[in-house]
């Protein structure tokens, strides 16, 4: 009998149970759901690179790329494309298989998607996945980046929609799940998920989790962030979140969406070699890889193949090798 039953209809109260279970109990659930439907010494490997960085308008708490806050970084406009298209050379180089590029706009122009159509296109004849997070988009946009043959696209919820409105004012979530419906709808693959450690509390984690499992077709990736603190921001200074319930906020989301790939993202710089393999244990089956995420740092490639070798993992591999 499989565990794995795909579900839409998860309630707050059974969330709160499944992250007060005895932490082996927990890791041993998420496991056995995992291993029912990925190789569990698999992680699929993808690469960012910030395609057009800072100056943006919105008012995102977390984000060293508004330009309401002084956190000291340099903006840049979109880059050429032949620039983007050697990073992507480099990161299928060192063994990435998805090359993820991410632009600080609150929603793209016409002109700017056109850009980034090339750009897609460029990668995927690397043989690479691609994915793109340039915010809030139009149903023509979301088109025009489907027929450029756009494999995935990035948008986070972020947070619970209740505790939104202490980290964003300056779009709503409603505004969100649209852009959300649009991609969905366009047959372009979601990844979609969250940033936790921005002081909200476990109803918070668990409502964001139901935002995602609840919607009528689980995000194939669901990226977990854990908030990177940056000099400058208001959420600088936000109280540091028990890794272990960043650890139970993996399991439990591996139980919720057992065949979504949860991306263990942001914040690994500042995580043990031990805390990742507990993510790792936990259902997290893919990583963000390369020496920056989008302005922040991230390890290094040879600390992380490190890690893989230590813990016995393996690249998963493209679905375009
Ligand atoms: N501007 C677009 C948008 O916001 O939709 C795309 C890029 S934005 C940087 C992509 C995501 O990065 C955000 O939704 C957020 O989840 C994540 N992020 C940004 N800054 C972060 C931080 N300091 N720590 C953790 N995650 C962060
Ligand atoms: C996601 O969920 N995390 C990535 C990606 N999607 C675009 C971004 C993390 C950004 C961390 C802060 C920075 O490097 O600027
Ligand atoms: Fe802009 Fe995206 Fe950063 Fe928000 S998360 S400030 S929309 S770049």
């Amino acid at each position: 009998m499989t565990s794995s039953v795909i579900r839409h209809d998860w309630q707050a109260a059974e969330v709160l149970d499944l992250y007060a279970l005895p932490f082996n109990d927990l890791l041993f659930k998420a496991q056995t759901i995992h291993r029912e439907n990925f190789n569990p010494n698999e992680v699929q490997i993808s690469s960012l690179l910030s395609i057009k960085t800072g100056s943006c308008s919105e008012d995102c708490g977390y984000c060293p790329q508004s330009a309401r806050y002084e956190s000291g970084l340099k903006s840049e406009p979109l880059m050429p494309i032949n620039e983007v298209l050697e990073a992507a050379q480099l990161a299928k180089s060192q063994g990435a298989t998805r090359f993820c590029m991410g632009a600080a706009w609150r929603k793209p122009k016409d002109k700017d998607i056109e850009r980034v159509v090339e750009m897609v296109q460029g990668v995927k004849a690397l043989g690479m996945e691609t994915c793109v997070t340039l915010g809030m988009l139009t149903d023509e946009q979301t088109e025009s980046l489907k027929a450029g043959g756009l494999d995935y696209y990035n948008h986070n919820l972020d947070t619970s929609e209740d505790y939104y409105s202490e980290v964003i004012t300056t779009r709503t979530y409603q505004d969100r799940l649209d852009t959300l419906e649009r991609v969905r709808n366009s047959g372009i693959n979601v990844c979609c998920g969250g940033i936790v450690g921005m002081g909200e509390s476990d109803l918070d984690r668990a409502n964001l989790l139901i935002q995602l499992a609840n919607m009528l077709q689980h995000p194939e990736s669901v990226p977990v962030n854990m908030l990177v603190q940056i000099e400058g921001t208001p959420l600088m200074g936000t109280e540091q979140l028990d890794p272990l319930m960043f650890v139970r906020t993996i399991a439990v989301a591996k139980i919720m969406m057992p065949k979504s790939r949860v991306r263990l993202s942001a914040g690994r710089n500042e995580m043990s070699d031990e805390m990742q393999a507990l993510c790792f244990f936990a259902g997290a089956n893919s990583i963000f890889y390369g020496d920056k995420l989008l302005t922040t740092d991230n390890p290094m490639t040879n600390h992380d193949l490190r890690l893989f070798d230590r813990l016995g993992l393996k690249s998963a591999g493209s679905s375009y090798a």
